[in-house]
């Protein structure tokens, strides 16, 4: 059986000429962010990995096919599907092969862009360990997909809704090398710090090449996470951030929501008690880290 993925033709004649490509996801579209934001978001992305030298290929799955870059009016139509799957590790090949509509998460992303032979994916943040994990075990795959899929992964650190000391402890465990840019603590999404210590760093995208290729050149599976800090003009305060999330996250809790809806849940919650202000930080990481990831790309190639 061949592989079900379709490429566009820009991604198509990127990678015939090894020049370089890098991934971008779809959860974050359909679930992590309105509309029309999120169409705006998605588009201005793709341009940012342009502007830096890579072409983007924002994968999605439609119609029996895993799509390595989205035409403009399937981006467009994808921004404002109903009952789109969030798609994990999990689900993924259900979703191929019964034709269902589905977004994918960091680690289904991961695994389409290995199969597709690209090597670079630009996020927001990685799922983690959720806050009161010892209770709910609620533990993203994104971490096991980090410890088995070759990608390197560009993110703002993990989501602040997250338990950020547990969050490293499993990747660590896992053997997922965790690298800040420019930074030796570990980013906090919408603010640059947290008071965790980052163990590896590097200061330019050429360092972070050279350890990717060097991973391969070992024999070591998994990818890397690098934790690019958001641009000190977007970020917003974790004082101001605190008691915002420890609401979002008792609502969550008192209105059982649970699996794959806690996230979205908690990040639509945050834009409306942020009155917008989580939103527009998303955005402007998100495009700091597709700079990243086109950058690193660039220098594989
Ligand atoms: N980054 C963002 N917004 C998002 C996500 C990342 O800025 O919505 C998505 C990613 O797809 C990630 C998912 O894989 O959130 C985590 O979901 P969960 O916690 O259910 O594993
Ligand atoms: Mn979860």
């Amino acid at each position: 059986m061949t592989l079900p993925l379709t490429y566009s033709d820009e991604v198509r004649a990127a990678l015939d000429a090894g020049k370089p490509v890098v991934a971008l996801e779809s959860t974050i579209i359909t679930h992590g962010m309105p509309y029309p934001a999120n169409l705006e978001t998605a588009r201005g992305v793709e341009d940012v990995v342009r502007d830096n030298g890579a072409v983007p290929a924002t994968i999605a799955i439609i119609d029996h096919e895993i799509h390595i870059g989205l035409s403009a009016e399937r981006l467009e139509w994808l921004a404002q599907a109903k009952d789109v799957m969030k798609l994990s590790r999990a689900d993924l090949a259900f979703a191929v092969a019964h034709g269902r509509t589905g977004a994918t998460t960091v680690a289904a992303t991961m695994i389409c862009a290995a199969l597709a032979g690209i090597s670079v994916f630009a996020t927001g943040g990685i799922g983690g360990v959720h806050k009161g994990a010892e209770d709910t075990f609620d533990i993203s795959a994104d971490l096991l997909e980090l410890a088995q899929t070759p990608v390197t992964v560009v993110c703002a650190g993990a989501k602040a809704i997250l338990d950020l000391p547990m969050t490293m402890e499993v990747l660590e465990t896992n053997g997922v090398p965790v690298i800040g840019y420019q930074t030796d603590v570990l980013p906090a999404f919408w603010s640059r710090e947290s008071d965790i210590a980052i163990p590896l760093r590097s200061d330019t995208a050429a360092a972070i090449a050279a350890a990717h290729q060097m991973r391969a050149t070992l024999g070591l599976k998994g990818g890397q996470l690098v934790a690019n800090p958001i641009p000190t003009e977007a970020e917003l305060s974790r004082a101001y951030l605190e008691p915002i999330i420890a609401q979002a996250v008792s609502e969550a809790e008192a209105q059982g929501i649970a699996a794959k809806g806690v996230t979205p849940f908690l990040l639509g919650r945050i834009v409306e008690l942020t009155e917008g202000k989580s939103l527009t930080a998303n955005i402007a990481l998100v495009r700091n880290n597709a700079k990243l990831a086109s950058e690193i790309a660039v220098s594989l190639a």
